[in-house]
This record gives structure tokens, sequence and C-alpha cells, in this order.
């Protein structure tokens, strides 16, 4: 049985001021005992603050994007042994906004996926395919891509300490939800594709679905097999919408 997996992706959102009321919030409404696993991932500046107000709760935390490199003059970047010094378990890797923003393509993602794991950090490898790649009917072909990336830079092995997010790129903070049947066909494909190469890898991987989800969709999306729970945006910044979603997984 897979443990469910919330994360909230705060993007670049987030104050002090406002982090310290919604963090307060979360961490006392998620327990132990709700039997579901929940994380946010914050801008850099903001790690020491969620280190320091989550340490004692069951909220783990974890950052948004690292570089591929360890250190060095890398003006701006962010090495995985940096965000282990603020004790992140977590981090996101080839989000979309990523690929498309700042280029990010497979090989650099699959690097990134490399070093996470290297530095000790659980990535969580994001894919998903754009509305023309829906459209033109290759989603299961650029999924397939981005996972093999990962899975070739980093081996199979890796998949047993990491985490998938298959967010269809359409779907992303445009209040378009994939449709629960459409959202767990590519996770079942997904799973298929981490199974030829290891069996018991792929029933052990959490692969979550990010994309508009809300309080309203949460609970039909996570009761479908192979969606193991959240990558939430928008809605992981308002504490009820973010508690409720947590509550339905
Ligand atoms: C997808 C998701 C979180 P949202 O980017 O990664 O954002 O829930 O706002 O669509």
């Amino acid at each position: 049985m897979r443990q469910k997996l919330v994360v909230g992706n705060w993007k670049m959102n987030g104050s002090l001021q406002a982090n310290q009321s919604l963090l307060k919030e979360l961490s006392a409404g998620i327990t132990d005992a709700c039997g579901v696993a929940v994380a946010v991932c914050v801008p850099f500046p903001y790690l020491a603050q969620a280190q320091a107000l989550l340490a004692k709760t069951s909220l783990a935390w974890g950052a948004q994007n690292l570089s591929e490199k360890d250190s060095g003059a890398f003006t701006g970047e962010v090495a995985a042994s940096m965000l282990r010094d603020f004790a992140c378990r977590y981090v996101l890797v080839g989000h979309s906004e990523r690929r498309t923003l700042y280029g990010e393509n497979n090989a650099l993602v699959a690097e990134k996926f490399a070093a996470a794991l290297a530095g000790g950090l659980q990535p969580i490898l994001c894919v998903g395919e754009t509305l023309a790649e829906r459209e033109t009917g290759k989603t299961g072909e650029v999924v397939a891509k981005q996972v093999a990336a990962a899975i070739d830079r980093a081996g199979i092995a890796a998949f047993s300490k990491a985490v998938v997010a298959y967010e269809p790129v359409w779907a992303i903070g445009t209040g378009k939800t994939a449709s629960s049947a459409q959202a767990q066909e590519v996770h079942a494909a997904i799973r298929a594709q981490v199974a030829c190469a290891d069996v018991k890898v792929a029933e052990g991987l959490q692969i979550l679905y990010g994309g508009s989800v809300k309080p309203s969709n949460a609970a039909e999306l996570f009761g479908m097999p192979d969606i193991d729970g959240g990558l939430i945006g928008g809605a992981s910044l308002v504490a009820s919408d973010f508690l409720a979603i947590c509550q339905a997984a």
C-alpha cells in the first residue's frame, strides 16, 4: 500500500508574515494521525522559516528547484547540499514552468534529478504534456521520454527514493483539470514504464497528480488506483483549501 502524499508548491509567492500564519494553520491541522504525508515546497529565502516552524510538526518541506552542480562559480544557483543544510526532504525538478520559461530540457532535468538524489534529497520529477501535444496524440510519447531521461541518467533504483508528479501543462493554473480518467491513464502508463525496468520499484512509486487540484476535485482524483496524491499550486496558498485537499487524500 502506497502512502498518499500531498505537496504544496508555493511557486513565487509568500512573505515572512503571510507564511507564518499559513504554516501555523497547516501544522495545527495536520498530524501523523491523518495518515497522509504532507510537504510544502517554498521559495529558497523561506527555507529557514519553514525549517523553524515545521521542525517539530508532521509536515515536511522542500524547494522548487536546484542546481545540477555541486558548488562553484554558478551565480544565482543553489546546490542540493545547501538545501540539506535547511533539512529539506523534497525538491521539485523539471516543473513545467522551469521547462517552458527557463528552457530546462529533459537532459538538464535528469542531471538535476541525479544531483538531488546524490545530495540526499527526494526529487519530485515533474512531467506532463502541452495542450498541442495532447491534441496531436503525443501525450504518451512525451511523458515516456521525460521519465526515460531520468531513468537513463540515474538508474531505475533511484525511483525507489523519488516521486513523480504528472502535471498536464494545459491544466496548470488554468482552472482546467484533467478528468480523473485522463489522469489515471497517464499515471498507469508511467507506472507500467517503470515496471518494465523493475516491478517492485513501480509498485512503491508515489505518482502525484498536479494541475488545478482543488477541494472540489481532489477526492475523485485521489480515488484513482494509480494516483497517490497531489502537487498543489494555487490551492496550497489558502490554508483551508490545502487542508481540505489533504483530508481528501
Ligand atoms: C501545477 C500546480 C502545482 P496549480 O503547477 O505544481 O499548480 O495547482 O496552481 O495548477
